[in-house]
Protein backbone atom coordinates (compact mmCIF):
# COMPACT_ATOMS: atom_id res chain seq x y z
CA UNK A 1 0.00 0.00 0.00
CA UNK A 2 1.74 3.33 -0.69
CA UNK A 3 0.66 6.26 0.64
CA UNK A 4 2.78 8.99 -0.68
CA UNK A 5 0.86 9.77 -3.33
CA UNK A 6 -2.37 10.51 -1.94
CA UNK A 7 -4.19 13.48 -3.22
CA UNK A 8 -4.95 16.37 -0.89
CA UNK A 9 -8.67 16.91 -1.47
CA UNK A 10 -8.84 20.75 -2.35
CA UNK A 11 -10.48 23.57 -0.14
CA UNK A 12 -14.69 24.59 -0.85
CA UNK A 13 -13.39 28.03 -1.90
CA UNK A 14 -10.55 26.37 -4.30
CA UNK A 15 -13.44 24.04 -6.17
CA UNK A 16 -15.43 27.10 -6.23
CA UNK A 17 -12.74 29.48 -7.66
CA UNK A 18 -11.76 26.29 -10.30
CA UNK A 19 -15.56 26.20 -10.91
CA UNK A 20 -16.24 30.36 -12.27
CA UNK A 21 -12.77 29.73 -14.05
CA UNK A 22 -13.82 26.97 -15.99
CA UNK A 23 -17.05 28.72 -16.06
CA UNK A 24 -15.50 32.15 -17.74
CA UNK A 25 -13.14 29.96 -19.81
CA UNK A 26 -15.99 28.13 -21.74
CA UNK A 27 -18.34 31.19 -22.66
CA UNK A 28 -17.14 32.07 -25.85
CA UNK A 29 -19.98 30.94 -28.46
CA UNK A 30 -21.99 31.87 -31.54
CA UNK A 31 -25.67 31.83 -32.16
CA UNK A 32 -27.77 33.80 -34.76
CA UNK A 33 -29.76 35.84 -32.32
CA UNK A 34 -28.97 37.30 -29.15
CA UNK A 35 -30.98 34.79 -27.02
CA UNK A 36 -29.30 31.86 -28.64
CA UNK A 37 -25.91 33.30 -27.69
CA UNK A 38 -26.54 33.86 -24.02
CA UNK A 39 -28.15 30.38 -23.58
CA UNK A 40 -25.06 28.52 -25.47
CA UNK A 41 -22.83 30.77 -23.61
CA UNK A 42 -24.30 30.12 -20.09
CA UNK A 43 -25.23 26.56 -21.14
CA UNK A 44 -21.41 25.71 -21.49
CA UNK A 45 -20.52 27.58 -18.70
CA UNK A 46 -22.88 25.37 -16.30
CA UNK A 47 -22.07 22.64 -18.09
CA UNK A 48 -18.16 22.92 -17.83
CA UNK A 49 -18.13 23.99 -14.22
CA UNK A 50 -20.22 21.43 -12.82
CA UNK A 51 -18.04 18.88 -14.97
CA UNK A 52 -14.66 20.39 -13.12
CA UNK A 53 -16.54 19.99 -9.91
CA UNK A 54 -17.64 16.66 -10.16
CA UNK A 55 -14.94 15.47 -11.39
CA UNK A 56 -12.90 16.94 -8.68
CA UNK A 57 -14.99 15.43 -6.25
CA UNK A 58 -14.63 12.08 -7.92
CA UNK A 59 -10.78 12.18 -7.14
CA UNK A 60 -11.22 12.91 -3.55
CA UNK A 61 -12.91 9.65 -2.90
CA UNK A 62 -11.60 7.86 -5.82
CA UNK A 63 -8.25 8.18 -4.22
CA UNK A 64 -9.14 8.42 -0.42
CA UNK A 65 -7.67 4.50 0.95
CA UNK A 66 -10.79 2.64 2.14
CA UNK A 67 -9.96 1.87 6.03
CA UNK A 68 -11.68 -1.33 5.88
CA UNK A 69 -9.29 -2.35 2.80
CA UNK A 70 -6.34 -1.64 4.81
CA UNK A 71 -3.63 -3.95 6.40
CA UNK A 72 -5.01 -4.10 10.58
CA UNK A 73 -1.95 -2.34 11.11
CA UNK A 74 -2.56 0.69 8.83
CA UNK A 75 -5.97 0.52 10.25
CA UNK A 76 -5.05 1.23 13.50
CA UNK A 77 -2.75 3.68 12.45
CA UNK A 78 -5.25 5.28 10.83
CA UNK A 79 -7.05 5.49 13.40
CA UNK A 80 -4.22 7.02 15.95
CA UNK A 81 -4.13 9.72 13.54
CA UNK A 82 -7.41 11.10 12.74
CA UNK A 83 -11.02 10.18 13.14
CA UNK A 84 -12.18 7.22 11.52
CA UNK A 85 -15.49 7.45 11.23
CA UNK A 86 -15.93 11.45 10.71
CA UNK A 87 -13.36 10.41 7.65
CA UNK A 88 -15.72 7.84 6.33
CA UNK A 89 -19.02 9.70 7.27
CA UNK A 90 -17.24 12.71 4.87
CA UNK A 91 -16.11 10.48 1.78
CA UNK A 92 -19.77 9.35 1.66
CA UNK A 93 -20.69 12.87 2.01
CA UNK A 94 -18.39 14.26 -0.77
CA UNK A 95 -20.20 11.27 -2.66
CA UNK A 96 -23.62 12.37 -1.99
CA UNK A 97 -22.84 16.13 -3.13
CA UNK A 98 -21.25 15.42 -6.09
CA UNK A 99 -24.50 14.11 -6.73
CA UNK A 100 -26.17 16.73 -6.27
CA UNK A 101 -24.12 18.85 -8.14
CA UNK A 102 -24.95 16.61 -11.10
CA UNK A 103 -28.92 17.42 -10.41
CA UNK A 104 -28.51 21.09 -10.11
CA UNK A 105 -26.49 21.34 -13.37
CA UNK A 106 -29.62 19.58 -15.05
CA UNK A 107 -32.32 21.70 -13.34
CA UNK A 108 -30.29 24.45 -14.58
CA UNK A 109 -29.66 23.54 -17.93
CA UNK A 110 -32.84 22.51 -18.52
CA UNK A 111 -34.20 25.90 -17.28
CA UNK A 112 -31.72 27.76 -19.41
CA UNK A 113 -32.73 26.04 -22.82
CA UNK A 114 -36.52 26.63 -21.78
CA UNK A 115 -35.57 30.04 -21.60
CA UNK A 116 -37.51 32.75 -23.55
CA UNK A 117 -35.80 35.81 -22.23
CA UNK A 118 -32.05 36.34 -21.82
CA UNK A 119 -33.04 37.54 -18.25
CA UNK A 120 -34.41 33.74 -17.53
CA UNK A 121 -31.00 32.42 -18.87
CA UNK A 122 -29.17 34.51 -16.69
CA UNK A 123 -31.01 33.85 -13.78
CA UNK A 124 -30.84 29.71 -14.01
CA UNK A 125 -27.25 30.77 -14.36
CA UNK A 126 -26.79 32.69 -10.77
CA UNK A 127 -28.92 30.11 -9.35
CA UNK A 128 -26.40 27.17 -10.13
CA UNK A 129 -23.41 29.01 -8.85
CA UNK A 130 -25.52 30.42 -5.59
CA UNK A 131 -26.54 27.09 -4.51
CA UNK A 132 -23.37 25.56 -5.99
CA UNK A 133 -21.46 27.45 -3.45
CA UNK A 134 -23.42 26.53 -0.57
CA UNK A 135 -23.19 23.00 -1.22
CA UNK A 136 -19.76 23.44 -1.44
CA UNK A 137 -19.44 25.68 1.20
CA UNK A 138 -21.38 22.64 3.38
CA UNK A 139 -18.50 20.70 2.81
CA UNK A 140 -15.61 22.57 3.45
CA UNK A 141 -15.55 20.83 7.31
CA UNK A 142 -15.13 17.59 5.70
CA UNK A 143 -12.60 18.84 3.04
CA UNK A 144 -10.37 19.86 5.62
CA UNK A 145 -11.00 16.62 7.57
CA UNK A 146 -9.70 14.52 4.86
CA UNK A 147 -6.84 17.04 3.54
CA UNK A 148 -5.73 16.41 7.22
CA UNK A 149 -6.33 12.59 7.13
CA UNK A 150 -4.19 12.78 3.74
CA UNK A 151 -1.46 14.78 5.00
CA UNK A 152 -1.42 12.21 7.97
CA UNK A 153 -1.60 8.93 5.63
CA UNK A 154 1.07 10.57 3.62
CA UNK A 155 3.36 10.37 6.57
CA UNK A 156 2.83 6.54 6.97
CA UNK A 157 6.18 4.04 7.44
CA UNK A 158 6.02 2.52 3.81
CA UNK A 159 5.71 -1.03 5.34
CA UNK A 160 5.43 -3.78 3.32
CA UNK A 161 3.54 -6.65 5.07
CA UNK A 162 4.16 -9.12 2.70
CA UNK A 163 7.83 -9.74 3.66
CA UNK A 164 9.02 -11.40 7.16
CA UNK A 165 9.83 -8.36 9.74
CA UNK A 166 11.62 -8.13 12.83
CA UNK A 167 10.61 -5.37 15.57
CA UNK A 168 13.48 -3.99 17.17
CA UNK A 169 12.05 -2.83 20.73
CA UNK A 170 13.35 -1.80 24.10
CA UNK A 171 13.02 1.09 26.43
CA UNK A 172 14.32 4.30 25.12
CA UNK A 173 18.29 5.11 24.78
CA UNK A 174 18.92 1.12 24.56
CA UNK A 175 20.50 0.97 21.17
CA UNK A 176 17.91 -0.24 18.87
CA UNK A 177 18.73 2.59 16.49
CA UNK A 178 22.09 2.18 16.83
CA UNK A 179 21.31 -2.00 15.93
CA UNK A 180 19.50 -0.86 12.77
CA UNK A 181 22.30 1.19 11.63
CA UNK A 182 24.87 -2.06 12.38
CA UNK A 183 22.60 -4.58 10.19
CA UNK A 184 20.99 -2.33 7.58
CA UNK A 185 21.98 0.30 5.56
CA UNK A 186 19.46 2.83 7.40
CA UNK A 187 20.53 5.76 8.80
CA UNK A 188 18.36 6.85 11.90
CA UNK A 189 19.02 9.06 14.06
CA UNK A 190 21.41 8.04 17.70
CA UNK A 191 21.81 10.46 20.14
CA UNK A 192 22.55 9.87 23.82
CA UNK A 193 18.96 10.72 25.30
CA UNK A 194 16.18 8.87 25.41
CA UNK A 195 13.04 9.36 23.03
CA UNK A 196 15.59 9.99 20.12
CA UNK A 197 13.48 7.72 16.90
CA UNK A 198 9.64 9.22 16.93
CA UNK A 199 8.70 7.01 14.29
CA UNK A 200 8.71 3.81 13.09
CA UNK A 201 12.22 3.19 10.71
CA UNK A 202 12.88 0.40 8.15
CA UNK A 203 15.59 -1.26 6.91
CA UNK A 204 16.60 -4.66 5.18
CA UNK A 205 18.60 -7.46 5.89
CA UNK A 206 19.31 -9.74 3.28
CA UNK A 207 18.88 -13.29 4.70
CA UNK A 208 19.19 -16.04 2.03
CA UNK A 209 18.39 -13.79 -0.68
CA UNK A 210 15.34 -13.01 1.55
CA UNK A 211 15.03 -9.18 2.50
CA UNK A 212 14.10 -9.15 5.83
CA UNK A 213 12.25 -5.94 7.07
CA UNK A 214 13.90 -4.34 9.73
CA UNK A 215 11.48 -2.18 12.01
CA UNK A 216 13.51 0.27 14.18
CA UNK A 217 10.94 1.63 16.50
CA UNK A 218 10.16 4.64 20.26
CA UNK A 219 11.43 3.38 22.78
CA UNK A 220 8.86 2.25 25.42
CA UNK A 221 8.21 2.90 28.77
CA UNK A 222 6.21 0.81 31.52
CA UNK A 223 3.37 2.53 31.54
CA UNK A 224 0.23 0.21 30.91
CA UNK A 225 -1.47 0.04 27.47
CA UNK A 226 -3.98 2.49 27.17
CA UNK A 227 -1.38 4.99 28.66
CA UNK A 228 0.45 4.99 26.09
CA UNK A 229 1.50 8.12 24.01
CA UNK A 230 1.21 8.46 20.21
CA UNK A 231 4.55 7.78 19.94
CA UNK A 232 4.77 4.84 21.52
CA UNK A 233 1.89 3.59 20.30
CA UNK A 234 3.07 3.42 16.74
CA UNK A 235 5.56 0.86 18.63
CA UNK A 236 2.86 -1.39 19.75
CA UNK A 237 0.95 -1.40 16.40
CA UNK A 238 4.37 -2.52 14.62
CA UNK A 239 4.32 -5.36 17.68
CA UNK A 240 0.96 -6.01 17.55
CA UNK A 241 0.69 -6.43 13.17
CA UNK A 242 3.37 -6.83 12.05
CA UNK A 243 6.31 -8.94 14.02
CA UNK A 244 7.13 -11.94 12.60
CA UNK A 245 10.07 -12.04 15.10
CA UNK A 246 11.54 -9.69 17.92
CA UNK A 247 14.94 -8.14 19.06
CA UNK A 248 14.04 -6.85 22.48
CA UNK A 249 17.22 -4.67 23.39
CA UNK A 250 18.26 -4.14 26.65
CA UNK A 251 21.17 -2.36 28.13
CA UNK A 252 22.22 -4.45 31.77
CA UNK A 253 25.20 -0.96 31.93
CA UNK A 254 21.64 0.92 33.02
CA UNK A 255 23.71 4.11 31.37
CA UNK A 256 20.52 4.45 29.06
CA UNK A 257 18.79 6.03 32.31
CA UNK A 258 16.18 3.37 32.39
CA UNK A 259 17.05 0.65 35.48
CA UNK A 260 16.63 -2.97 34.93
CA UNK A 261 13.97 -3.89 36.58
CA UNK A 262 12.07 -1.30 34.35
CA UNK A 263 13.11 -2.81 31.45
CA UNK A 264 12.67 -5.80 32.36
CA UNK A 265 8.95 -4.61 32.97
CA UNK A 266 8.73 -3.70 29.22
CA UNK A 267 10.08 -6.98 28.24
CA UNK A 268 7.54 -8.91 29.86
CA UNK A 269 4.53 -6.28 28.33
CA UNK A 270 6.40 -6.46 24.82
CA UNK A 271 6.36 -11.12 24.81
CA UNK A 272 2.60 -10.49 25.76
CA UNK A 273 1.77 -8.45 23.02
CA UNK A 274 3.29 -10.34 20.45
CA UNK A 275 1.85 -14.05 21.77
CA UNK A 276 3.84 -16.73 19.04
CA UNK A 277 6.29 -14.57 17.68
CA UNK A 278 9.57 -15.10 18.86
CA UNK A 279 11.39 -12.25 21.08
CA UNK A 280 14.73 -12.23 21.27
CA UNK A 281 16.60 -10.92 24.36
CA UNK A 282 19.50 -9.15 23.86
CA UNK A 283 22.27 -7.46 26.21
CA UNK A 284 23.25 -4.52 24.42
CA UNK A 285 26.90 -2.23 24.92
CA UNK A 286 28.52 -5.21 25.86
CA UNK A 287 31.90 -3.27 25.54
CA UNK A 288 30.84 -1.20 28.49
CA UNK A 289 29.11 -3.52 30.76
CA UNK A 290 31.08 -5.61 33.64
CA UNK A 291 30.23 -9.29 34.99
CA UNK A 292 28.70 -7.69 37.40
CA UNK A 293 26.48 -6.00 34.96
CA UNK A 294 25.82 -9.09 33.02
CA UNK A 295 24.73 -11.37 36.43
CA UNK A 296 22.90 -8.68 37.63
CA UNK A 297 20.71 -8.30 34.36
CA UNK A 298 20.28 -12.43 34.38
CA UNK A 299 18.78 -12.22 37.70
CA UNK A 300 16.42 -9.81 36.74
CA UNK A 301 15.42 -11.06 33.24
CA UNK A 302 14.92 -14.22 35.39
CA UNK A 303 17.30 -16.12 33.39
CA UNK A 304 15.53 -15.86 30.19
CA UNK A 305 17.90 -16.95 27.57
CA UNK A 306 19.69 -14.16 26.02
CA UNK A 307 22.72 -12.94 23.80
CA UNK A 308 25.24 -10.36 24.88
CA UNK A 309 26.26 -7.77 21.96
CA UNK A 310 27.66 -4.31 21.20
CA UNK A 311 25.29 -3.01 18.54
CA UNK A 312 27.96 0.16 18.51
CA UNK A 313 31.40 -2.70 18.70
CA UNK A 314 29.73 -4.63 16.37
CA UNK A 315 30.36 -7.66 18.68
CA UNK A 316 28.36 -10.84 17.78
CA UNK A 317 26.10 -9.59 15.49
CA UNK A 318 26.80 -12.18 13.19
CA UNK A 319 25.51 -14.42 16.43
CA UNK A 320 22.19 -12.70 16.49
CA UNK A 321 21.43 -12.94 12.20
CA UNK A 322 22.01 -16.77 12.50
CA UNK A 323 19.79 -16.92 15.43
CA UNK A 324 17.27 -14.59 13.36
CA UNK A 325 17.68 -16.61 10.51
CA UNK A 326 16.75 -19.82 12.23
CA UNK A 327 13.50 -17.84 13.70
CA UNK A 328 12.38 -16.66 10.46
CA UNK A 329 13.47 -19.76 8.58
CA UNK A 330 9.94 -21.89 9.27
CA UNK A 331 7.85 -18.96 8.87
CA UNK A 332 5.18 -18.97 5.48
CA UNK A 333 6.06 -15.80 4.61
CA UNK A 334 9.55 -16.91 4.56
CA UNK A 335 8.72 -20.06 2.47
CA UNK A 336 6.72 -17.62 -0.48
CA UNK A 337 9.25 -15.53 -1.12
CA UNK A 338 11.96 -17.72 -0.94
CA UNK A 339 13.08 -18.35 -4.68
CA UNK A 340 12.53 -21.86 -5.83
CA UNK A 341 15.43 -22.68 -7.56
N1 LIG B 1 28.96 1.83 24.57
C1 LIG B 1 27.96 1.59 23.75
N2 LIG B 1 27.04 2.53 23.52
C2 LIG B 1 26.04 2.22 22.68
C3 LIG B 1 25.92 0.96 22.04
N3 LIG B 1 24.82 0.98 21.27
C4 LIG B 1 24.27 2.20 21.41
N4 LIG B 1 25.00 2.96 22.24
C5 LIG B 1 24.77 4.36 22.64
O1 LIG B 1 23.51 4.45 23.29
C6 LIG B 1 22.90 5.72 23.02
C7 LIG B 1 21.51 5.49 22.49
O2 LIG B 1 21.59 4.85 21.24
P1 LIG B 1 20.34 4.79 20.25
O3 LIG B 1 20.70 3.81 19.21
O4 LIG B 1 19.94 6.15 19.81
O5 LIG B 1 19.25 4.22 21.25
P2 LIG B 1 17.67 4.00 20.98
O6 LIG B 1 17.29 2.82 21.78
O7 LIG B 1 17.39 3.98 19.53
O8 LIG B 1 17.08 5.32 21.65
P3 LIG B 1 15.59 5.96 21.45
O9 LIG B 1 15.36 6.10 19.99
O10 LIG B 1 15.72 7.29 22.11
O11 LIG B 1 14.66 5.05 22.13
C8 LIG B 1 23.82 6.42 22.02
O12 LIG B 1 24.63 7.32 22.73
C9 LIG B 1 24.66 5.29 21.44
O13 LIG B 1 25.92 5.74 21.02
C10 LIG B 1 26.92 -0.01 22.31
O14 LIG B 1 26.93 -1.13 21.80
N5 LIG B 1 27.90 0.36 23.18
MG1 LIG C 1 16.19 5.15 18.40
Amino acid sequence: MGFRHIRTPPSSDELFERAVRACREASQAGGRSRLEKVKRRHLRCVKSSSSLVVSSLREVYRTSPYIERLHPFYRELCSIAFDVNTYRLCLSRVRSVERIVRKIALESLRSINAATETREVIRARRGFFGRLGSLLESLEECLMLLREAASAMRKFPEVNTEVPSVIIAGAPNVGKSSLLRALTRAKPEVKPYPFTTKSLILGVLELERVGVQLIDTPGLLDTPLEEKSGIERQAILALRHLSDAVVFVADPTETCGFPLDFQQKVFVQVVNLVKGSPVLLVANKLDIASEEHLRTFESIFEHTEYLAISAEKRINLDKLVDKLHSCLRGSTKWRNLLPST
